[in-house]
């Protein structure tokens, strides 16, 4: 019987895990060595054994040939990813990655070379049906779409919270092991703390106040906010910043009462929380997906920061803060912008080098030249997770050759050609490279494998193989090369090629952390002592202090300031204005998520779903009432209509309804999701709106329809 210590992969939290492996895993509680986490841990983590020994996960590739699933060798399989990519030319090829890139060594570290390889501006991510708002506001703002500040939340005296449920998620954009605690411990210390939501969440039952919001209208709030800051004279700006002047001016239209009749926010509350905000000692604003997956998603985030600029909180202890990780490089002053290219069919703009994902289906079924007719998709279940699934499920069946690197078989690898399992999570070393850029406290932890690989290839080796065959070197190309590839660039960059030598490391991986730990801010060759055998010697991870203030330092700006007023984002203000006329739907969609559930693929976990975590349409009786509903309705979209059953609750507003997303299990081989199929929410969402700045997809705020079945 021994202990292994790993992070958990599974949400935003990177919580420490302590694994008891007996043969088998007999237990995973939380590491209480861990000075982050400190032995907290959900009901998720706690089934990360059975998880992994999932029987339903993929052991060995698959390959489809007359509609037939095939067990094939890696070789056979690679070959036959070759054979299949070679055929089409990189403007033809796209890419889609998921989610848990962002919990992956190899999502991290192998997805821009696959990027690349490929040779496509095909490329869609999770990013843009989630927060792809906040990157482009941060980009204008701060100079770079990473550069976005978390709430100091050990150490803030007022947290208003828009849009996110970290007591069902845990947090997001946001890194704080055991979020509930921490709030808990805001009030304590005397702090006030609250929320904005369509929904009573459990979040809003542990807050001061709760403030309820019609979907899709945060904007609206927070224009209010910004508006009665500069009315009253309530503004401290204490960093170096420019455009107050033109905010002053573009904010004009937004008195409280003008954005009350929108937002559904009384005008007397909206001037409140602006003078709590300016007297209280620090304050931070915080939002999420809720906020960012709507019509306004990127004005919402501009205006975030904006309030925590005006009320002198942004870059303070207890304000809003930047981290500064532990593999950070340094950035180059240069304007942020997007819009390089657009997508062919609907003329999108690319933000951050991607597609909007709303318009994918678009690229594969419109005929012409660049028609998209090869897809990788690493880590994603798009069929599920993006607006209009349902199209972008038949679109997929269109294509002339798809490759999914998954552990499943599921709604959408279904429609590849070839699955390449990842390894199984114990197989896998562990970094949070995305995950700790957003913590609210400076910590680095590396989990070597608990358990060694039998062969099969590490995701990091799969995916460094899919782009080798993409660049055309061919499926027995070797991996390393990558790897040494990238290494070279990145010593040559700090002018050190000589330092390759002194690198430790088991694998490619691990070299690459490696090098970026040393030449990090904290890192060995950079007058601090981190590095990859430090962190070995340090298993539960090692605490690099407090939030600590930024600015300018970190701005990337080409002015070198934060820029308050981008013109992008004053043109879109005319948008929110032309809203303040228009008339709200009488029913709007919004969604939600549940503790024991994780996007769409933990539903075969036997644990984890049933009781509470349902696939329900939380519905106000009232509604329930009016309508003249039974137990289930017909709730129809532009895009679709489906047949759900009712959770009648008045915790959450009339008019609104809420439906998880992750759902609509029908036809798939894990047995006990299929027992447990619900609905694909994303049948309903639609695909023809997005915010036009991010190109982000609108999940909540859709317009629909609710009658008896
Ligand atoms: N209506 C609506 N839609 C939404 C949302 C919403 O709130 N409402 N939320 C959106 C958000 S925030 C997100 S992030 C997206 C998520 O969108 P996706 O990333 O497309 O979906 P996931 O369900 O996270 O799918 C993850 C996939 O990765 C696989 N996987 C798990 N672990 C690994 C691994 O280690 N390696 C590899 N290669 N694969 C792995 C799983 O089997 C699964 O197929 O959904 C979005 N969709
Ligand atoms: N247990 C669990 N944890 C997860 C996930 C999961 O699926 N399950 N997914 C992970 C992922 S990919 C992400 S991105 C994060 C997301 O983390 P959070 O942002 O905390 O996401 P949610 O829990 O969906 O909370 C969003 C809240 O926004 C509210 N809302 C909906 N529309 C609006 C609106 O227009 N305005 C306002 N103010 N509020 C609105 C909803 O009612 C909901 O309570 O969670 C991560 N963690
Ligand atoms: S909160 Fe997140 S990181 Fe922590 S145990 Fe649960 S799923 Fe894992
Ligand atoms: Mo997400």
């Amino acid at each position: 019987m021994e202990t292994a210590y790993r992070t958990c992969p599974l949400c935003e939290a990177v919580c420490g895990l302590a694994i008891t492996i007996d043969g088998r895993v007999t237990d995973v509680r939380g590491d209480r060595d861990d000075p982050f986490s400190k032995g907290y841990i959900c009901p998720k983590g706690a089934t990360l054994g059975r998880l992994d020994e999932d029987p339903d996960r993929l052991q060995a590739p698959l390959v489809r040939r007359d509609g037939e699933w095939h067990t094939v060798s890696w070789p056979e399989a690679f070959a036959a990813v070759e054979e299949g990519l070679s055929r089409i030319p990189g403007p033809e090829r796209a890419v889609y990655l998921g989610n848990p890139n962002a919990h992956t060594m190899a999502g991290a570290l192998y997805g821009a070379p696959l990027i690349r390889a490929l040779g496509t501006r095909n490329v869609f991510s999770a990013s843009t049906a989630d927060q792809m708002p906040k990157h482009v506001a941060c980009g204008l703002m701060f100079g770079h779409p990473l550069t976005i500040p978390v709430p100091d939340l050990d150490r803030t005296g007022y947290l208003l919270m828009l849009g996110a449920n970290p007591l069902e998620s845990n947090g997001s954009l946001c890194t704080a092991p055991d979020f509930p605690g921490r709030l808990k411990a805001l009030r304590r210390r005397g702090g006030r703390f609250v929320v904005v939501d369509p929904r009573h969440t459990r979040t809003a039952a542990l807050a001061d106040e709760h403030v309820f919001i019609r979907p899709g209208a945060d904007a609206y709030l927070l224009a209010g906010i910004v508006h009665t800051l500069l009315a009253e004279d309530l503004v401290t700006v204490t960093v170096p910043a420019n455009g107050l002047t033109e905010v002053a001016e573009a904010i004009g239209p937004f008195s409280p009462d003008a954005c009350a009749s929108v937002c559904g926010v009384p005008a007397e509350v909206i001037v409140r929380l602006a003078r709590e905000l300016a007297a209280a000692p620090t304050a931070a604003v915080y939002a999420r997906i809720g906020t960012c997956t709507a019509e306004f998603g990127t004005l919402a985030q501009w205006l975030v920061d904006v309030v925590n600029v005006l009320t002198g909180n942004l870059d303070r202890p207890g304000g809003a803060m930047f981290p500064r990780p532990a593999t950070e490089a340094p950035r180059r002053r240069k304007p942020y912008r997007t819009g390089r290219w657009h997508s062919r069919v609907r003329g999108l703009p690319e933000a951050n080098g991607e597609l909007p994902v709303a318009t994918l289906a678009d690229e594969i079924e419109t005929p012409g030249d660049g028609r998209v007719r090869a897809l990788i998709t690493v880590a994603g279940n798009p069929v599920l997770s993006t607006p209009n699934g349902t199209r972008l499920d038949r679109a997929l069946g269109e294509l002339e050759f798809m490759v999914s690197v998954d552990p499943y078989l599921n709604e959408t690898t279904r429609h590849a050609d070839v699955i390449l399992p990842p390894p199984r999570i114990l197989q896998s070393g562990h970094y949070d490279f995305a995950l700790l850029a957003f913590a609210v406290r400076n910590y680095a932890r590396y989990s070597p494998p608990v358990l060694p690989l039998d062969g099969s290839p590490s995701e990091a080796e799969i995916l460094a193989r899919l782009a080798m065959i993409a660049s055309g070197q061919g499926a027995d190309a070797d991996p390393a090369l990558l790897d040494e590839l990238v290494l070279d660039q990145m010593l040559r960059e700090h002018g050190r090629p000589d330092l390759r030598a002194s690198l430790e490391g088991a694998n490619g991986a691990e070299l690459r952390l490696d090098a970026m730990l040393r030449l990090g801010p904290y890192g060995e060759w950079n007058g601090g002592d981190l590095s990859l055998p430090m962190l070995l010697r340090h298993p539960h991870g090692i605490d690099l202090g407090p939030l600590e203030p930024r600015l300018p330092g970190n701005l990337s700006t080409a002015s070198g300031l934060v820029e308050l007023a981008p013109a992008p984002l004053l043109d879109d203000l005319v948008r929110l204005r032309d809203g303040l006329e228009r008339r709200t739907p009488d029913f709007v969609l919004i969604g939600r998520r549940h503790l024991r559930s994780n996007n769409s693929w933990l539903h075969n976990m036997g644990p984890l779903v049933g009781g509470s975590n349902r696939c329900t349409l939380q519905i106000n009786p009232a509604d329930v009432a009016r309508l003249g509903l039974g137990d289930k309705a017909l709730v129809r979209s532009v895009a679709g209509e489906l047949a759900v059953p009712l959770e009648p609750t008045d915790s959450i507003m009339p008019g609104v309804v809420s439906l998880p997303h992750g759902w609509g299990h029908d036809g798939t081989p894990q047995a006990v999701a299929a027992r447990n199929a619900g609905v694909n929410v994303n049948a309903l969402t639609d695909e023809t709106v997005v915010d036009p700045l991010s190109g982000n997809a609108v999940f909540n705020g859709v317009p629909v329809i609710i009658t008896p079945v």
